[in-house]
């Protein structure tokens, strides 16, 4: 018996007839005959994702029609920052705070305004009428800027996607000075991903999203029993399609109403006495699913998924003679066992409980019966933050900034690793600059010891991997500093056997201890690079080289896969937050949550370490 401690599932005093679900399915149909007694009606506001894609729009046609920068870039800027928003706009304009939104000054706050008003801008609609809104679409393809977009239009009359496709079809790009037949090879295979490309959002975004309507649902229902997020984001994907919520309470429809009417709520789906699915004003779409409290581990187990871990639960379920669905386990006698804990859903089959972040069958069920799940990582475990930024490169804070935050969120150390000069990044660091950032940091360091304090910042550099493989520093530069990291920044397209040999390059280098983002992948947008990541997993065992999850919600690189091999065999990692301004620190989560999914413990990761032991292991 691999737990001893959950409670056990119960029987319910109900029996289930075999009619009872027809019955349910019944009036379930009746219910959805008149739906527009459960659907909510709200004002025809636009919601945040859909100003951001106004103000996102307007910067990529000045970007086309060759504007000013600042203005385009002011324009950017404001899409990113409205479309991460909590809450939605209408809120922070009515509580005359909009332009303390970093991203919104006052003339985009004007901007908001009318189109919270009217519906649209007239600056928008010009534009529109400029750029056609089939030109703005090419530039969703990874491979076409701004620039490319004007010409495919000007010079070949393309204006849309389909007319790209025709036109690549037709070999009529080779034409164009300046895209060979490379050019041509990547845009069809950009092509043939947005096709196929179904929108997902970052795990960042729906957390935080989950987590303000958890809190909204709390404050609404002081009543209600249970509530949490489950489905892909409870497993810590990287992305998510859509957020799934459960609920627990007695009287399931004043949740579900409470639901429809909070505020973060764009528009309603559908609406019913136990389930409704919304889509919020990030553009997200949420379900929720409230169920009576006897039920509440079943249903979360059911929908945390994921389907494959589902799939084999249940076989390992109906091998004892239970079928298993959300309300429990059903016996042949038809029976309903209740269980109204996870643990005790997975003690019913003898198995301990499984982590969400290992639900994938990938071994976890033999673990669960074996007793030996990893004690997996937690945030709290986090001793020290070994990549981040400061104003000596393209940071926005001061190192004594960053530090105070660092401590302040209870780390006990950080590594200072601005970006080395080659770049070309305001202001990057070479050697005679970073003697002078040495002494900036013995500084604070002296001081914090003058407090009697642990505190203690590091002195480090994020050094690039040029295209050949040598560092962009010299050795006697890297050789002074407690920690180096290197990272991939240019010509991430090489071909495999270049690329990695690029890297293995870096991680043979003795002065080298943390390979920083090792793949260089962006999420939603751009793939990593083309390695041998067995080679260089093996490389980074053997050079004692340390491999980082960059925590940036973006990149989460390594992934979780990756972190498992790595893991296997032998190598150590990092948790890095790549921050670049103090809330920035805050990633570190993300980072952890990946870390779980890659099955590591604490004693896995190195920065989880007193500072004396990981001076030794990249001293080594
Ligand atoms: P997503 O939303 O694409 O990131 O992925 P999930 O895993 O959140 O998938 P979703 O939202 O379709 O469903 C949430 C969970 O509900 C899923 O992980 C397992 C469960 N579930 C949904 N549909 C099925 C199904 O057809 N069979 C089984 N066994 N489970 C399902
Ligand atoms: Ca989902
Ligand atoms: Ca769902
Ligand atoms: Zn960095």
């Amino acid at each position: 018996m691999a737990t001893g401690t959950s409670p056990p599932c119960y029987h319910t005093l109900q029996h289930y007839s075999s009619i009872a679900p027809v019955q349910t399915r019944a009036l379930q149909q009746l219910s959805n005959r008149n739906p527009s007694k459960r659907i909510e009606t709200l004002p025809m506001t636009l919601a945040n994702h859909d100003i951001a894609r106004i103000f996102r729009e307007i910067a990529d046609s000045m970007e086309i029609l060759g504007e000013d920068r600042f203005r385009i870039l002011a324009y950017r800027r404001a899409g990113d920052a409205i479309a991460n928003l909590p809450r939605p706009l209408a809120e922070y304009r009515a509580q005359q705070n909009l332009e303390e939104v970093p991203g919104i000054g006052k003339t985009i706050a004007e901007k908001i305004g009318v189109l919270l008003d009217t519906g649209s801008l007239p600056l928008h609609e010009r534009l529109k009428g400029q750029v056609p809104t089939g030109v703005l679409d090419l530039l969703r393809v990874p491979d076409i800027g701004p620039r490319s977009a004007k010409r495919l239009h000007d010079e070949l009359g393309i204006a849309s996607l389909d007319e790209l496709r025709a036109a690549v079809e037709a070999g009529a790009l080779r034409g164009l000075k300046g895209f060979g037949a490379k050019t041509e090879q990547r845009i069809r295979q950009g092509l043939d991903a947005l096709a196929q490309h179904e929108q997902r959002t970052l795990m960042s975004t729906a957390l935080v999203a989950a987590e303000g309507l958890i809190a909204a649902l709390r404050a609404a229902l002081p009543d209600m029993e249970r509530v949490s997020y489950a489905g892909s984001l409870r497993r810590a994907r990287p992305t998510i399609g859509d957020l799934d919520l459960l609920a627990a309470a007695a009287d399931t429809g004043p949740v579900v109403r409470a639901f429809t009417r909070l505020s973060e709520v764009a528009r309603v789906i559908s609406a019913g006495e136990a389930k409704a699915s919304v889509v919020l004003h990030s553009g997200v779409q949420a379900d929720l699913l409230v169920v009576p409290p006897a039920q509440w581990g079943s249903a979360l187990q059911h929908f945390t998924g994921s389907q494959a871990h589902n799939i084999r639960f249940r076989e390992l379920a109906l091998e004892r003679g239970l079928s298993f669905s959300e309300r429990g386990f059903r016996q042949a006698d038809g029976n309903l066992l209740t269980c109204a804990d996870e643990a005790a859903v997975y003690a019913t089959l003898d198995l301990a409980w499984i982590p969400p972040e290992l639900r994938e069958d990938r071994g976890e069920f033999v673990a669960a019966r074996a007793g030996t799940l990893p004690h997996l990582i937690d945030l709290a475990d986090m001793r020290g933050d070994l990549h981040m930024h400061s104003t000596w490169s393209d940071g926005r804070a001061t190192i004594a900034q960053m530090a105070e935050a660092a401590r302040a969120r209870g780390l006990d150390y950080i590594a200072i690793t601005d970006h080395s000069a080659y770049l070309g990044v305001t202001g990057g660091v070479d050697a005679e600059r970073l003697r002078e950032q040495a002494a900036e940091i013995a500084q604070i360091n002296a001081a914090y010891a003058d407090q009697g304090e642990v505190f203690r910042v590091l002195h480090g550099v994020e050094v690039d991997i040029l295209p050949d493989g040598e560092l962009a520093l010299p050795d006697a530069a890297l050789a002074v500093l407690d920690i180096v990291v290197a990272s991939l920044h240019v010509s991430l397209r090489q071909p495999q056997e270049q690329i990695t040999a690029r890297l293995l390059r870096a991680i043979a280098n003795p002065h080298v201890d943390i390979i920083a983002h090792p793949t260089g992948r962006i999420l939603e947008r751009r793939a990593g690079a083309d390695l041998d990541m067995e080679a260089i997993l093996q490389a980074a065992v053997a050079h004692n080289t340390l491999l980082e999850i960059n925590s940036g919600p973006d990149r989460l690189d390594l992934d979780a896969l990756h972190v498992r091999r790595a893991l296997e065999l032998g190598a150590g990692i990092v948790i890095n937050s790549d921050a670049h301004n103090p809330d920035d620190l805050d990633w570190l989560r993300y980072g952890v949550l990946t870390a779980r999914r890659g099955w590591a413990t604490a004693d896995q990761v190195a920065n989880t370490w007193p500072p004396a032991r990981l001076r030794s292991h990249v001293a080594q």
